[in-house]
Protein backbone atom coordinates (compact mmCIF):
# COMPACT_ATOMS: atom_id res chain seq x y z
CA UNK A 1 0.00 0.00 0.00
CA UNK A 2 1.39 3.57 -1.05
CA UNK A 3 -0.26 6.79 0.99
CA UNK A 4 0.12 10.41 -0.31
CA UNK A 5 -0.71 13.58 1.25
CA UNK A 6 -1.24 16.23 -1.81
CA UNK A 7 -0.84 19.57 0.29
CA UNK A 8 -0.79 22.85 -0.46
CA UNK A 9 -3.24 26.17 0.13
CA UNK A 10 -6.20 26.98 -1.40
CA UNK A 11 -6.49 27.11 -4.94
CA UNK A 12 -3.27 25.25 -5.19
CA UNK A 13 -4.73 22.22 -7.37
CA UNK A 14 -4.68 19.50 -5.10
CA UNK A 15 -8.37 18.59 -6.68
CA UNK A 16 -6.84 19.29 -10.06
CA UNK A 17 -4.05 17.14 -9.57
CA UNK A 18 -5.30 14.26 -7.37
CA UNK A 19 -7.36 13.51 -10.53
CA UNK A 20 -4.72 12.91 -12.70
CA UNK A 21 -2.91 10.57 -9.99
CA UNK A 22 -5.91 8.80 -9.26
CA UNK A 23 -6.44 7.48 -13.03
CA UNK A 24 -2.61 7.21 -13.33
CA UNK A 25 -1.86 5.36 -9.81
CA UNK A 26 -5.22 4.01 -9.30
CA UNK A 27 -5.18 5.21 -5.94
CA UNK A 28 -8.43 6.11 -4.26
CA UNK A 29 -9.41 8.93 -3.73
CA UNK A 30 -10.29 11.38 -0.82
CA UNK A 31 -11.07 14.78 -0.75
CA UNK A 32 -12.39 16.04 2.32
CA UNK A 33 -13.03 19.17 1.02
CA UNK A 34 -15.91 16.87 -1.69
CA UNK A 35 -16.65 14.71 1.21
CA UNK A 36 -18.54 17.74 3.02
CA UNK A 37 -19.42 19.76 0.06
CA UNK A 38 -21.59 16.26 -0.11
CA UNK A 39 -22.70 16.42 3.08
CA UNK A 40 -23.69 20.03 2.23
CA UNK A 41 -25.54 19.57 -0.66
CA UNK A 42 -27.90 16.61 1.31
CA UNK A 43 -28.61 18.39 4.31
CA UNK A 44 -27.73 16.17 6.85
CA UNK A 45 -26.83 17.19 10.16
CA UNK A 46 -22.89 17.01 9.82
CA UNK A 47 -23.31 19.31 6.25
CA UNK A 48 -25.40 21.92 8.04
CA UNK A 49 -22.84 22.18 10.90
CA UNK A 50 -19.93 21.96 8.36
CA UNK A 51 -21.29 24.95 5.76
CA UNK A 52 -21.38 27.52 8.95
CA UNK A 53 -17.76 27.31 8.95
CA UNK A 54 -16.87 26.76 5.16
CA UNK A 55 -19.32 29.68 4.33
CA UNK A 56 -17.00 32.06 6.78
CA UNK A 57 -13.46 30.38 5.12
CA UNK A 58 -12.84 28.66 8.52
CA UNK A 59 -11.98 25.39 9.00
CA UNK A 60 -14.38 22.78 9.83
CA UNK A 61 -13.29 21.57 13.32
CA UNK A 62 -11.03 18.52 13.90
CA UNK A 63 -13.08 15.68 15.42
CA UNK A 64 -15.64 16.09 12.37
CA UNK A 65 -13.37 15.36 9.66
CA UNK A 66 -11.27 12.80 11.51
CA UNK A 67 -14.39 10.68 12.09
CA UNK A 68 -15.24 11.46 8.21
CA UNK A 69 -11.53 9.91 7.11
CA UNK A 70 -12.05 7.12 9.79
CA UNK A 71 -15.13 5.50 8.21
CA UNK A 72 -13.80 6.30 4.66
CA UNK A 73 -10.53 4.61 4.89
CA UNK A 74 -12.41 1.45 6.73
CA UNK A 75 -14.72 1.61 3.02
CA UNK A 76 -11.12 0.46 0.96
CA UNK A 77 -9.64 -1.74 2.92
CA UNK A 78 -8.62 -3.51 -0.29
CA UNK A 79 -7.55 0.16 -2.01
CA UNK A 80 -3.35 0.28 -4.42
CA UNK A 81 -3.49 3.21 -1.69
CA UNK A 82 -4.89 6.29 -0.70
CA UNK A 83 -4.55 10.05 -1.93
CA UNK A 84 -5.60 12.67 0.84
CA UNK A 85 -6.34 16.10 -1.00
CA UNK A 86 -7.26 18.52 1.51
CA UNK A 87 -6.35 16.58 4.26
CA UNK A 88 -4.70 16.98 7.10
CA UNK A 89 -4.73 20.60 7.54
CA UNK A 90 -3.64 21.10 11.21
CA UNK A 91 -1.37 19.42 13.31
CA UNK A 92 -3.79 17.35 15.13
CA UNK A 93 -5.76 16.21 12.10
CA UNK A 94 -2.34 14.54 10.72
CA UNK A 95 -1.60 13.17 14.38
CA UNK A 96 -4.67 11.34 14.16
CA UNK A 97 -4.15 10.25 10.50
CA UNK A 98 -0.83 8.73 11.61
CA UNK A 99 -2.46 7.08 13.93
CA UNK A 100 -5.47 5.75 11.85
CA UNK A 101 -2.89 4.47 9.53
CA UNK A 102 -1.22 2.87 12.15
CA UNK A 103 -3.87 0.69 13.39
CA UNK A 104 -4.39 -0.62 9.64
CA UNK A 105 -0.76 -1.68 9.77
CA UNK A 106 0.63 1.22 6.88
CA UNK A 107 1.49 4.85 6.93
CA UNK A 108 1.94 7.96 5.22
CA UNK A 109 5.20 7.62 2.49
CA UNK A 110 4.91 10.64 0.43
CA UNK A 111 3.69 14.47 1.38
CA UNK A 112 3.55 16.54 -1.95
CA UNK A 113 3.15 20.15 -1.24
CA UNK A 114 2.01 22.42 -4.47
CA UNK A 115 3.88 25.85 -3.71
CA UNK A 116 1.74 28.90 -5.57
CA UNK A 117 2.13 32.36 -5.01
CA UNK A 118 -0.62 34.66 -3.44
CA UNK A 119 -2.15 36.13 -6.09
CA UNK A 120 -1.84 33.29 -8.60
CA UNK A 121 -4.15 31.38 -5.73
CA UNK A 122 -6.54 35.05 -5.39
CA UNK A 123 -6.60 35.13 -9.63
CA UNK A 124 -7.52 30.77 -10.02
CA UNK A 125 -10.20 30.94 -7.01
CA UNK A 126 -11.85 34.37 -8.03
CA UNK A 127 -11.88 32.73 -11.63
CA UNK A 128 -13.54 29.45 -10.26
CA UNK A 129 -16.19 30.88 -8.66
CA UNK A 130 -17.10 32.99 -11.56
CA UNK A 131 -18.26 29.43 -12.52
CA UNK A 132 -18.79 26.68 -9.73
CA UNK A 133 -21.08 28.49 -7.51
CA UNK A 134 -19.09 27.77 -4.18
CA UNK A 135 -19.95 30.15 -1.77
CA UNK A 136 -16.49 30.28 -0.69
CA UNK A 137 -15.16 31.24 -3.71
CA UNK A 138 -15.47 35.21 -3.53
CA UNK A 139 -12.68 37.47 -2.64
CA UNK A 140 -13.35 38.48 1.00
CA UNK A 141 -13.66 34.43 1.58
CA UNK A 142 -11.13 33.76 -0.17
CA UNK A 143 -8.50 36.24 2.07
CA UNK A 144 -10.06 34.32 5.27
CA UNK A 145 -9.38 31.00 3.95
CA UNK A 146 -5.52 32.01 2.85
CA UNK A 147 -5.49 33.57 6.77
CA UNK A 148 -6.86 30.11 8.13
CA UNK A 149 -3.94 28.10 5.72
CA UNK A 150 -1.19 30.38 7.04
CA UNK A 151 -1.97 30.07 10.73
CA UNK A 152 -3.57 26.30 10.92
CA UNK A 153 -2.49 24.26 7.82
CA UNK A 154 1.07 25.59 7.62
CA UNK A 155 2.07 24.16 10.55
CA UNK A 156 1.27 20.59 8.95
CA UNK A 157 4.39 21.00 6.58
CA UNK A 158 6.95 21.05 9.43
CA UNK A 159 5.05 18.03 11.11
CA UNK A 160 6.05 16.03 8.20
CA UNK A 161 9.34 17.51 6.99
CA UNK A 162 10.83 16.26 11.06
CA UNK A 163 9.57 12.43 9.70
CA UNK A 164 11.38 13.34 6.32
CA UNK A 165 8.28 12.75 4.38
CA UNK A 166 8.22 16.61 2.55
CA UNK A 167 9.16 17.26 -1.00
CA UNK A 168 7.89 20.70 -2.54
CA UNK A 169 6.83 21.05 -5.64
CA UNK A 170 6.03 24.28 -7.71
CA UNK A 171 2.88 24.41 -8.39
CA UNK A 172 1.86 27.57 -11.15
CA UNK A 173 3.24 26.24 -13.77
CA UNK A 174 0.59 24.23 -16.44
CA UNK A 175 -1.21 21.25 -15.49
CA UNK A 176 0.16 19.14 -17.42
CA UNK A 177 3.91 20.04 -16.36
CA UNK A 178 3.08 20.22 -12.35
CA UNK A 179 1.61 16.72 -12.95
CA UNK A 180 5.11 15.77 -14.52
CA UNK A 181 6.70 17.11 -11.69
CA UNK A 182 4.17 15.30 -8.85
CA UNK A 183 5.13 12.11 -11.30
CA UNK A 184 8.59 12.16 -10.13
CA UNK A 185 8.70 11.86 -6.91
CA UNK A 186 5.52 9.32 -6.97
CA UNK A 187 7.26 6.97 -9.14
CA UNK A 188 10.13 6.40 -6.88
CA UNK A 189 7.61 4.84 -4.87
CA UNK A 190 4.79 3.45 -7.07
CA UNK A 191 4.73 2.96 -10.90
CA UNK A 192 1.67 4.15 -12.95
CA UNK A 193 -0.94 1.42 -14.31
CA UNK A 194 -0.84 1.84 -17.65
P1 LIG B 1 -11.08 22.18 -0.67
O1 LIG B 1 -12.25 21.66 -1.37
O2 LIG B 1 -10.05 21.22 -0.19
O3 LIG B 1 -10.49 23.11 -1.79
P2 LIG B 1 -9.44 24.15 -2.19
O4 LIG B 1 -8.39 24.26 -1.16
O5 LIG B 1 -10.29 25.35 -2.50
O6 LIG B 1 -8.81 23.88 -3.60
P3 LIG B 1 -7.70 23.01 -4.33
O7 LIG B 1 -6.31 23.23 -3.87
O8 LIG B 1 -8.20 21.61 -4.38
O9 LIG B 1 -7.73 23.69 -5.78
P4 LIG B 1 -8.28 23.22 -7.18
O10 LIG B 1 -7.54 22.05 -7.73
O11 LIG B 1 -9.77 23.08 -7.09
O12 LIG B 1 -11.53 23.03 0.63
C1 LIG B 1 -12.72 23.80 0.75
C2 LIG B 1 -13.11 24.11 2.21
O13 LIG B 1 -13.54 22.87 2.88
C3 LIG B 1 -12.04 24.65 3.16
O14 LIG B 1 -11.88 26.04 3.05
C4 LIG B 1 -12.56 24.20 4.57
O15 LIG B 1 -13.57 25.06 5.04
C5 LIG B 1 -13.19 22.87 4.29
N1 LIG B 1 -12.25 21.74 4.55
C6 LIG B 1 -11.78 20.86 3.59
N2 LIG B 1 -10.93 19.98 4.15
C7 LIG B 1 -10.85 20.29 5.49
C8 LIG B 1 -10.11 19.76 6.58
N3 LIG B 1 -9.27 18.73 6.42
N4 LIG B 1 -10.25 20.33 7.81
C9 LIG B 1 -11.09 21.35 8.00
N5 LIG B 1 -11.81 21.93 6.99
C10 LIG B 1 -11.70 21.41 5.75
O16 LIG B 1 -7.89 24.44 -8.12
C11 LIG B 1 -8.46 25.73 -7.97
C12 LIG B 1 -8.63 26.39 -9.34
O17 LIG B 1 -7.35 26.56 -9.97
C13 LIG B 1 -9.48 25.57 -10.31
O18 LIG B 1 -10.32 26.46 -11.01
C14 LIG B 1 -8.44 24.93 -11.25
O19 LIG B 1 -8.96 24.70 -12.55
C15 LIG B 1 -7.35 25.98 -11.27
N6 LIG B 1 -6.01 25.40 -11.48
C16 LIG B 1 -5.50 24.30 -10.86
N7 LIG B 1 -4.23 24.07 -11.28
C17 LIG B 1 -3.93 25.07 -12.17
C18 LIG B 1 -2.76 25.40 -12.94
N8 LIG B 1 -1.64 24.65 -12.90
N9 LIG B 1 -2.80 26.49 -13.72
C19 LIG B 1 -3.91 27.26 -13.79
N10 LIG B 1 -5.06 27.00 -13.09
C20 LIG B 1 -5.08 25.92 -12.30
Amino acid sequence: MFNLVLFGPPGSGKGTQSENIVSNYKLQHISTGDLLRDEVSRHTPLGTEAKKYMDQGMLVPDEVVIGMISSKIDESADARGFIFDGFPRTRPQAEALDKLLEFKHTRIHLVLALDVPEAELVKRLVGRGETSGRSDDNEEVIAKRIKEYHSKTQPVASYYNAHGKLETVTGNHSIAETFKSLTKHINKYLLPVT
